[in-house]
């Protein structure tokens, strides 16, 4: 270590040896090796695919913020993640695929379980690192006190075990090991989740801090919304898409309407409050030295293949369900800046997951990902620096869903193909062409003209099945009902 000059003369007059003089003096010396380390700031929305993003081509919806963060940073055509709440979120915080920790289907409010002890979480690894660690809002991985964020790593919380309504939120605000208290507020509830967010980065301003910002908007629809959000879909028209083939469905066009404004305005409603995250992080002058990564935790079809929701979908208007790894289920926005090291405006086609947020954190805070053993993810460093050589060809899914309906999914994606098994019914296997196909509207799962396709991606993917213990075997293991 290069000794600086007033370490030298302390060390060298014993002044150094006394242990308040040297803790203290640790301390300056920590602070000083730690200050180039880049601050994060994570904001997981709930609910929102890639295509709800005005960067990402969707013309109808508004987002200013998000489409300038594209602007200024990466956007990645192919970020993936389970298609629902609790699992996507274990994938986040673990880098592991979610039934490795446990959690195959979200979390129901009546269920006493949640992210186990002893699983490390990035928060975790972090904190430990000397990052001051921080969520706002929703958590979704245990509503016990023996899941809460604050003993998986997280510094501070702010927020809610599950999800709140879009007014008036009772918030939950824990340091440490002190009382948890519970603050009722009055107001929207994206507003105040931004207000602490702001006061937990000026807080931490002088500390190299790592911001969890988890929105439960727009989850499912979720209004009201200030009347400043809601006024860009005044008399608005939106491009649907083809719900009416699909005849099943059971709903009106004005019915449509309503949701898709019920959906896109806490979307706006959302970005306004980035708006303002960004402007505090100039104003604070962190703005150079903080990697801001916006995401979602699932997709969501909202019409398109006649569905609303995600990979619990059901067809619109009805109660009939169809479990799905469908793209809008499971593509999420995925935009980082990250200023003098991300090529503003840039574009990423690689295949990445929510597995590779943990050792892309990591990097980012000078740690070695291999130091963590079992990371499933890999870090996007190489992608964010322009720089990467090889990168990964197929991405895996699983998600064993036992809410609405049982389903036993397993994905395997490639650039242009998409297989995915259904354990609890084999004639529900699908495989899509996604060059020719993008809307995965044409299952040509058994098809002749692909059948080596099929052998190959079908070999792949249950040799990853056998590598994480997803087969059917082993789901019988875990007495899983299928
Ligand atoms: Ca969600």
């Amino acid at each position: 270590m290069k000794m600086d000059r007033r370490r030298f003369i302390a060390a060298s007059t014993g002044i150094f040896a006394g242990a308040a003089a040297s803790s203290k003096f640790v301390r300056q010396i920590f602070a000083r090796q730690t200050e180039k380390r880049p601050n994060i700031l994570l904001i997981n929305t709930d609910d929102q695919p890639a295509w709800w993003v005005g960067a990402y081509g969707n013309r109808d919806i508004y987002t200013p913020n998000m489409d300038r963060l594209a602007s200024e940073g990466m956007l990645f055509r192919t970020a993936v993640t389970c298609p629902v709440c609790s699992p996507s979120r274990a994938m986040l915080l673990t880098g592991r695929y979610n039934h490795q920790v446990g959690i195959d289907d979200f979390i129901n409010n009546d269920e006493d379980t949640g992210l186990p002890n002893g699983s490390i979480t990035f928060a975790q690894v972090l904190h430990n690192a000397g990052y001051k660690t921080g969520i706002v809002g929703k958590w979704h991985l245990g509503k016990e006190q023996q899941y809460w964020p604050t003993v998986r790593g997280f510094d501070y919380w702010a927020g809610f075990t599950n999800a709140h309504g879009p007014k008036d939120p009772p918030v939950i605000v824990k340091h440490g090991d002190k009382k948890p208290e519970t603050i009722e507020h009055k107001g929207f509830t994206t507003n105040i989740l931004t207000d602490y967010a702001i006061n937990f980065i000026r807080d931490n301003r002088s500390e190299s801090f790592a911001l969890y910002l988890s929105y439960p908007a727009p989850h499912m629809g979720y209004l009201p919304v200030p009347d400043e959000d809601m006024a860009h879909y005044k008399g608005k028209k939106f491009h649907f898409p083809d719900y009416k083939k699909f005849p099943q469905v059971n709903i009106t066009e004005q019915q449509l309407h309503r949701k898709y404004i019920a959906n896109y305005a806490p979307v706006t409603s959302i970005d306004r409050n980035m708006g303002q995250l960004f402007a505090e992080l100039k104003a604070l002058g962190l703005e150079e030295n903080t990697v801001v990564i916006f995401t979602g935790d699932n997709g969501y079809c909202l019409g398109r293949h006649g569905l609303e929701s995600k990979g619990n979908a059901r067809y619109l208007g009805t109660n009939i369900p169809r479990p799905n790894m469908f793209d809008d289920s499971i593509v999420v926005p995925l935009i980082v800046r990250w200023p003098g090291v991300v090529k503003p405006g840039s574009v990423c086609n690689r295949l990445v997951s929510h597995l590779d947020f943990f050792p892309t954190m990591m990097e980012l805070a000078g740690l070695n990902p291999a130091s963590i053993p079992h990371l499933e993810g890999i870090s996007m460093l190489p992608l964010l620096r322009g720089k990467e050589k090889i990168w990964r060809n197929e991405l895996f899914l699983i998600y064993d869903m036992k809410y609405h309906a049982v389903a036993h999914m397993r994905l395997i994606r490639t650039r242009r193909w998409k297989l995915i098994h259904h354990y609890e019914n084999e004639a529900l296997n699908e495989l899509y062409d996604l060059q020719k196909d993008p809307g995965e509207l044409e299952n040509i799962y058994g098809e002749s003209e692909v059948s080596s396709v099929q052998r190959m991606l079908t070999r792949q993917l249950k040799a990853w099945e056998e590598r994480v213990g997803a087969t059917k075997e082993d789901l019988l293991k875990r007495r899983r009902h299928y």
